[in-house]
């Protein structure tokens, strides 16, 4: 555990040399770098790192809403809080087989948070490195007791790619996706993969468990897989809204994009005692064995 302008931050290391960097601040991943050291991750040159606030990139925890409705928050208060590390599995650099690196976080609500969403959970969060530098984050938010409580949920996940413009999606092609620049209207992709020439801020709905994101300049693609969350965000601000964000520069646009392992179309219920868990694994491979995912 390492201290970072204050707020503590939890280094995970696989024995190839790739890392991962962990700030109890707002739960977030704040890097992941692969076996030579490239982050592969996007951070604003202009994120502002301020408790309470989430600084913009890295993935930041998305609860209890995605969104912009209500009177929390946007996208709710889980990624503007202090999160401890939860004791009760202590951070290690390998769980007896060796194979992952893991630190384990835990939220649960201040009194100021019942006041504004009067429920008793438990969010805990793995964050884990795998030996070959794979990613993975196991959410499982458990409904303490009293009544039952719905929430929307995302890992709100900055990509770092080369140039947005040389960048596609693949599985996302033919459903339906809310689009959040028109009052979230339904539409249906036609298109055979998803690729950018404006700004994009849609919720694909009902998607398949793994998704690959290809920057063929970069030599690399990530693949995304997930279990739990159907919906994938797939937001770029594009040139005129980059304008209007302070923690974000103008031309940033074409280094980043964010594809965000959700639940957002149908909000998830727990009755008390019940947990629900979202696991979402990132994976960087080179463009040249991509297809094989
Ligand atoms: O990713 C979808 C989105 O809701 C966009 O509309 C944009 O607001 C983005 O999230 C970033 O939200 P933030 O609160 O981090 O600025």
């Amino acid at each position: 555990v390492r201290d970072w302008n204050g707020i503590a931050q939890v280094v995970l290391r696989s024995p190839k040399g790739h890392s991962a960097r962990v700030s109890l601040h707002g739960g977030q991943v704040v890097s992941w770098k692969n076996d030579r050291g490239e982050e592969l991750l996007f951070t604003s040159s202009k994120a502002v790192f301020k408790p309470p606030y989430a600084m913009r990139g890295g993935i930041q925890m998305c609860f209890p809403q995605f969104g912009n409705s209500g009177t929390l928050e946007r996208h709710g208060f889980a990624r503007n809080r202090i999160w401890i590390i939860d004791d009760e599995h202590p951070p290690t650099n390998h769980n007896g087989n060796g194979s992952k690196a893991f630190v384990n976080l835990l939220l649960k609500p201040s009194e100021d948070d019942l006041k504004c969403w009067p429920h008793c959970f438990e969010f805990r969060l793995r964050v884990s490195l795998s030996k070959d530098g794979d990613l993975s984050l196991k959410s499982r938010i458990r409904n303490v007791n009293g009544k039952p409580f719905s929430f929307s949920f995302a890992y709100h996940t900055y990509l770092s790619v080369s140039d947005i413009s040389e960048v596609r999606i693949e599985g996302l092609e033919t459903l339906d996706y809310l689009d959040n620049l028109s009052q979230r209207e339904r539409f249906t992709e036609q298109g055979d993969a998803i690729t950018f020439e404006s700004e994009v801020d849609r919720v694909y709905v009902s998607s398949p468990n793994v998704i690959a994101v290809l920057d063929h300049e970069k030599k690399h693609s990530f693949v995304i897989r997930k279990d739990g969350l159907p919906d994938v965000v797939v937001w770029n601000p594009w040139e005129k809204k980059s304008k209007t964000m302070v923690d974000f520069g103008d031309e940033e646009y074409k280094q980043m994009l964010c594809v965000d392992a959700a639940a957002v179309e149908r909000a998830i219920t727990l009755k008390p005692g019940e947990e629900w868990t979202g696991k979402l694994e990132l994976s960087a491979v080179s463009s040249t064995n991509c297809s094989d995912h």
